[in-house]
């Protein structure tokens, strides 16, 4: 008889966790209908296992007053499994049962998320596999469109850094902001960065939910024949009947997803016909776990299925879903990795590397530590 033996160190215990949290300042900085930003917050999380394996992941509270909420959140799950198996899928369920009465979204998920990430990374580098084999898939290319600018800034600065933007990596696609005061300074900014990129270079946009309905769907209807690649985020995130309507009128796809929270809001706007594409974001869609189940759904559903921030971690994840379609590419994180997370000729590439590709600059934290 054979006895299989299990591969060694798969089987890790929680121990505990370890949070920092830094300020890094942005080369461009965030000028949106959703806030302004010089600096970008990331809450470091590192998962240590009775093993001696540790697992990385990092969250992008946007607020940095919310830290402390979101860290307090973290600790008290890292307290309840402390002494347990390492098992993302259960850690999922039994968080999710924990939060049935303070609530599942928000900080619920958000900490779950973090914890979650670092966990799946852990498993990874027990099991000496990137994060994407380890879910099935392999490394290998995913393409990248380029989001570190083009926000609301004045109009004579977007032809520089559309340039800018384009050069970074090669890029065949970028995004910029909408939601201009007046239709004509819309029109004028789509202009100015299509002369700047040319005509084979693919433009999102995102109105970041800053506009009323009304007002926006006026706009898009104006904007409609611009070869717009997308327009994302017309209307508050969870007003899905609104936005299943503008995407019903209007011709340009139409992006939804960086604020749905986990699998079960995800269906949701699935079932409600809300959108042409998805783009879901680690933090709020609940982690590996979340996206997992996230991309099953848009897999099914024959939606295509792109990522917003977490780029190291989110091109694993693509190419390990159904209906990848473009990786968010951002370089905020970057001051804080151990390397760069580069892309070339448009595409980014996943590392073979065990885990989820992060690695921290431990003397860079030291110095955005907040
Ligand atoms: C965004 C990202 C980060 C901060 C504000 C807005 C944006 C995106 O919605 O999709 O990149
Ligand atoms: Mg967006």
């Amino acid at each position: 008889m054979t006895t299989i033996t299990s591969p060694q160190g798969l089987s890790l215990t929680f121990e505990s966790v370890q949070l920092r949290a830094v300020s890094v300042p942005m080369t461009n900085p965030i000028v949106s209908n959703v806030g302004q930003y010089t600096h970008w917050p990331f809450i470091l999380i590192d998962v240590h296992t009775r093993e001696g394996v540790t697992g990385h992941s990092y969250l992008e509270p946007y607020v940095h007053k919310s830290i402390p909420a979101i860290t307090s959140m973290i600790q008290v799950l890292a307290d309840h499994f402390k002494g347990k198996p390492v098992a993302p899928l259960d850690i999922y369920s039994d968080a999710m049962k924990m939060f049935h009465l303070v609530g599942r979204e928000g900080i619920s998920l958000i900490a779950m998320a973090g914890l979650d990430m670092a966990v799946w990374d852990a498993l990874a580098r027990a099991a000496k596999l990137p994060l994407v084999s380890l879910l099935g898939g392999q490394p290998g290319q995913i393409r990248a469109y380029n989001t570190n600018g083009l926000w609301l800034i004045p109009l004579d600065q977007l032809a520089a850094q559309a340039k800018k933007l384009v050069a970074q990596g090669g890029f065949k696609a970028v995004k910029m902001r909408l939601g201009r005061k007046t239709l004509a300074e819309d029109v004028q900014a789509i202009r100015i960065v299509r002369e700047a990129i040319g005509d084979d270079i693919l433009l999102m946009t995102d109105f970041n939910q800053g506009m009323s309905y009304g007002e926006v769907l006026q706009r898009m209807h104006q904007l409609d024949d611009q070869n717009l690649y997308w327009f994302e985020e017309p209307i508050t995130y969870d007003n899905l009947e609104g936005c299943a309507q503008i995407a019903a009128q209007i011709k340009t796809p139409v992006q939804i997803g960086e604020n749905i929270y986990g699998p079960r809001e995800f269906y949701k706007a699935v079932k409600a016909v809300a959108a042409d594409l998805y783009m879901p974001d680690l933090m709020r869609i609940g982690g590996v776990t979340g996206w997992m189940r996230a991309a099953a759904i848009a897999g099914a559903a024959g939606y295509p299925l792109s990522s917003h921030l977490y780029p190291l971690v989110s091109a694993h994840l693509l190419r390990a879903s159904e209906s990848a379609d473009w990786l968010e590419w951002s370089d905020w994180a970057e001051p804080i990795l151990a390397e760069p997370f580069t892309v070339h000729n448009g595409f980014a590439t996943v590392s073979e590397k065990p885990g989820n590709s992060i690695e921290w600059n431990e003397a860079a934290i030291k110095k955005y530590a907040i």
